[in-house]
Formats: C-alpha cells, structure tokens, sequence
C-alpha cells in the first residue's frame, strides 16, 4: 500500500501519510484489502509474532480472549470479516481511514461504535517506532478490547462526551482521557499487573516496561487527575494509572462534563510528576 503524503486536512498534522484526497467527508474511505502486497502482509506477521508471544505474561486477559476471536494471524486483517465477529460481540464496526482524522468525526465514529482503522501499514525498515499510528498499532492494539463489553460501553460514552467537551473547550482534558487509559491503560488481574492499553500492547518495548519495570509512576485510576496529566507522545510513559474493573471507565463518563471544565481552568500536571492527591495503589 504506497503511502501517498496529501495536504492535510484542517486540524491535523502537516505530512501525514494517508491518502486524504480519498477519504469521504466522514473521513472514511474503502479499506482496498487487496492492495496489501506479500511484503505488507509479512510486516503484519513479524509484528503479530512478536507481540503475542509477550502478551500471556504481560497482557490483559479480556484483550486476549478478544483477540483470540479476531481473523488476525494469516496477515493484515480484512475490515468486514474483523466486523463481522465486533458486531455480533458488542455491535462496533471498523472503518477504515487515511490516517489520524480531526476530532469531531473521530468523536462521530466512536459514538456510533465505529471504530477508525488506519489503512496503510509500516514499511520492514520501520518495524520498531513509527510516528503516526498504523493498521497494527489500531487494529491490533485497540480492536481486540472492544469485544469486552464494558469497555465498549465506555468508548462509545467516550466519543460521545467529544461534542460535550467541544462546547466546553475541554478537548485537552478529555484526549488526555484516551492517552493514559485506552492508549496506556493498566488492569490490576488475579496474577498481577497487566497491560490493555493500545499504545502498549502494540509496542514490543513498552509491553514489557509498562507491567514490569520499577522506573515509571503507577497511580490508581482517578478521572479528576487522569484529565490534568500532560504527556510525551514519542517516549514511554513515566505515570501509568490503574483499574481494577473496565466498568470503572464507563462509571467516569457519568461525572465527566463538570470534571472536564475544573480540569480545563487547571494547572496541567507535567509527565511523571507526582500530585498531593495521588493514591498508589
Ligand atoms: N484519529 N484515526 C484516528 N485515530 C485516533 O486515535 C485519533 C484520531 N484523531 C484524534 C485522536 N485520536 C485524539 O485526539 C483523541 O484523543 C480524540
Ligand atoms: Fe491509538
């Protein structure tokens, strides 16, 4: 799949790699499965390989029951046959996209349980650190939780708090929300720690860091603090927060329109540093 660099649409990034011009006013377009090349496909695998032979010591158990019900294995998944089996679950959908799309019809997508999935995948040369997000960082990392249904209950409250946040002008706070707990988002399991974040269950190096080094602040999830913390994009997280249960998520969204405002006029919380408030867990 040639990555074709376009203008990019208001509200994004300068030279991202999708193919924008493509793209419907929903910023969808056709997922086009037949153009992967063999090449793409074993970009899919090695990728594949490596993270699922991390994920019994250092996943979540709901993300590996999902993915295990997902036709990911063979090569870049197939949107409708992955759909297929997301509906029948909990009623999400894929949708492919270009790339990173603006908030509003991420927002759009997610609250009407349609998740966007990034087209184009990685070249080899690229398999350990890209900037934007791809087909295996969205499709792998985040589609297998939304076959557990209190996190796909949360993620369509989540997109549709978007608009609510939007009139506010608390859009910060609320992707502050999405970074620490569906891209870093740590589950405390009978066997301990455990990761179901996407940013880490897709990255080889913070899988293994996320669950087990010592460095990093592990907090327990507090919506209030959650929404102040500030974060670095391109390195391993220093503040990781915890939940004991998905529901945990759903129950935030119902306080959330007051806390996105007190969080909004707040200080941010820099990356790493502690709060007077912070609970261990
Ligand atoms: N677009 N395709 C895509 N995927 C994302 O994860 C995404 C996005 N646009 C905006 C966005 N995430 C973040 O700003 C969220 O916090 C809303
Ligand atoms: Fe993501």
């Amino acid at each position: 799949m040639p990555a074709i660099v376009q203008a990019p649409p208001p509200g994004l990034p300068a030279g991202l790699r999708g193919d924008y011009a493509a793209a419907g006013a929903d910023f969808t377009l056709p997922q086009d499965h037949a153009a992967y090349t063999a090449a793409d496909h074993a970009t899919w695998r090695r990728l594949f390989a490596r993270q699922t032979a991390l994920l019994p010591r250092h996943a979540a158990a709901a993300f590996r029951k999902g993915l295990d019900r997902l036709p990911f294995a063979a090569g870049v998944p197939d949107f409708a046959a992955t759909s297929a089996v997301l509906r029948a679950a909990t009623g999400w959908s894929l949708v492919a996209v270009p790339g990173l799309i603006p908030d509003a019809p991420f927002f759009a997508h997610l609250a009407a349980r349609r998740f966007p999935v990034t087209r184009w995948i990685r070249r080899p040369e690229e398999l350990d650190y890209i900037v934007e997000p791809d087909v295996f960082h969205d499709a792998f990392g985040h589609v297998p939780l939304l076959v557990q249904p209190d996190f796909a209950d949360f993620l369509e409250a989540y997109g549709r708090m978007g608009e609510v946040a939007a009139r506010r002008g608390a859009l910060k706070p609320l992707a502050r929300l999405y970074w620490h707990m569906v891209e870093f988002g740590l589950i405390r399991e009978q066997g301990g720690l455990r990761a179901y974040g996407a940013g880490i269950l897709s990255s080889s190096a913070e899988t293994v860091y996320a669950t087990g080094s010592a460095t990093p602040r592990r907090l327990r999830f507090d919506p209030a603090r959650v929404l102040r913390s500030d974060y670095f994009i391109d390195d391993l997280q220093p503040t990781y927060f915890v939940i004991d249960r998905y529901a945990e998520l759903f129950a935030a969204m119902r306080e959330l329109p007051a806390m996105l405002e007190v969080a909004r006029d707040a200080a941010p919380i820099p990356p790493g540093a502690p709060d007077p408030a912070d609970l261990p867990i």
